[in-house]
């Protein structure tokens, strides 16, 4: 079928056609449409057995711009046939964090996929101060599964090798993560955010900062040159959806070949702007606390995990038995750790200043609407960013990454805001 953008008025004729959909939505005559997108690139609409709520689905299409910046911004449909495979492909990996897919669609740039009705946003209902007791360790599960088993430590060469084709054509949204995460915020441009305090503070500091600026781009480099595994590679809190029992991980247009620290990195530092953010939205440390035991849950399930899977691999594009005694194993595996861990800060830090400086901010921080209030928080996130990209490469271990974090925020001492 060419290409056509679907609206409340054709959707529906649309979605019918395709029987595992038509089964999903109950075979309903009558259906609810509603457009629930609120993210940056696409829309994607929920359909509703009108007789029956608890039959819908999700459909989610990419239209051939950026939605968040207007028509006027070109960005290629091809995203949706990155989102289909790497969808696709964790349906297989794993299937119980991620939606099912009742069709998928590359010529129309459509997927039609299981409504997660049960699940919210993490992002929306943690500025709530809502707990998700799984999340650390769902997260960090996910992160060792679909790292590990992509990697070359998990993967035969030929297999993985024929996998990379599948997404190395992931062109235009490499491109934006390029000058969006790791080059506009750090230089004058149109698209970035502006308040006043903030602003005032990047000029002075970070922008000025050249050993800042040569870090990140190091991190650029290596966003560019290092294809560690797959990545979901826009792994935020608007990207989960979970309750108390389930988390599911939603939105993987980004998916490419990149380094492992980027997903961990960029999840890691989305807690952290939570905990930023809960200055504001609540009146004591108690929902700080959780964040920052969750935020560090992740790096250590995903650690255990990817090295649980290691242990149990003999054979791979990078093992291979009869090589290395278990001793020099295990010395190449604390140093392989050591630098994930850097490389996990590093990217960490980029993401902190993209969100803070750049065109795409977290709602947490940018729904704020005291000017002033807002940019206190965004300046303490933006002195994070410097003080973990200046230190990333003396970390040694995990207990010291957290160590910096916790003095950091102490030492800012913040105080929980009034509310006018
Ligand atoms: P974008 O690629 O434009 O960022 P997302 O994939 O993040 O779009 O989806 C936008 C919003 O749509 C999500 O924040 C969520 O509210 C909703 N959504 C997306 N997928 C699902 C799903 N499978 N079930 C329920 N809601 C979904
Ligand atoms: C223009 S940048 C838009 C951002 O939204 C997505 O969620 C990605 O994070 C991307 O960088
Ligand atoms: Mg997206």
């Amino acid at each position: 079928m060419e290409y056509q953008q679907l609206t409340k008025d054709t959707i529906k004729d649309y979605v019918m056609q395709y029987p595992s959909a038509a089964e999903a939505l109950g075979g309903a005559k009558e259906i609810a449409i509603e457009e629930i997108g609120d993210g940056n690139l696409n829309y994607v609409y929920r359909l509703r057995n009108a007789a029956a709520h608890n039959k819908s689905v999700i459909v989610k299409q990419a239209v051939p711009y950026l939605r968040m910046a207007g028509e006027d911004w070109p960005l290629s449909r091809n995203r949706m046939d990155f989102e289909i495979r790497a969808l696709q492909f964790y349906n297989e990996l794993v299937p119980s964090f991620v939606p099912k897919i009742y069709h998928a669609d590359e010529d129309m740039s459509v997927i039609i996929m299981q409504d997660l009705r049960d699940h919210n946003v993490i992002r929306y209902r943690m500025i709530e101060g809502e707990v998700f007791p799984r999340i650390g360790e769902d997260v960090g599960k996910f992160l060792a599964e679909t790292l590990f088993r992509t990697s070359g430590f998990g993967m035969d060469s030929l297999e993985r090798r024929r996998l990379m084709q599948k997404f190395n054509l992931n062109d235009e949204l490499c491109k934006l993560t390029e000058e969006f995460i790791f080059t506009f915020p750090y230089m004058e441009h149109d698209s970035n955010y502006d308040n006043p305090k903030t602003s005032d503070y990047a000029r002075q500091t970070i922008r000025q900062d050249r050993e800042y600026k040569l870090r990140v781009l190091k991190f650029k480099e290596l966003f560019l040159t290092k294809a560690d595994a797959l990545l979901h590679a826009d792994l935020h809190t608007g990207s989960l959806m979970g309750n108390t029992d389930e988390t599911y991980v939603i939105d993987m247009e980004f998916a490419y070949f990149g380094p492992f620290g980027f997903d961990v990195g960029k999840i890691m530092a989305n807690f952290f702007m939570a905990f930023t953010s809960h200055y504001y939205h609540s009146d004591d440390a108690t929902y700080q606390g959780w964040l920052m035991e969750e935020a560090f849950k992740i790096w250590d399930r995903f650690e255990s995990g990817f090295l649980k899977l290691w242990g149990e691999q003999e054979r791979s594009a990078m093992l291979e038995v009869g090589m290395l005694s278990d001793e020099e194993l295990a010395a190449y595996k604390k140093s392989f750790m050591k630098r994930l861990l850097q490389e996990t800060v590093g990217f960490c830090a980029c993401s902190l200043a993209r969100r803070t400086l750049g065109i795409a901010g977290v709602p947490d921080i940018r729904k704020i609407e005291d000017e002033d209030l807002r940019s206190t928080l965004e300046i303490t996130n933006l002195k994070l960013s410097q003080k973990l990209m200046m230190s990333y490469d003396t970390i040694e271990t995990v207990g010291q990454f957290r160590d910096i974090v916790e003095q950091f925020y102490t030492d800012t001492n913040l105080s929980y805001m009034e509310k006018s």
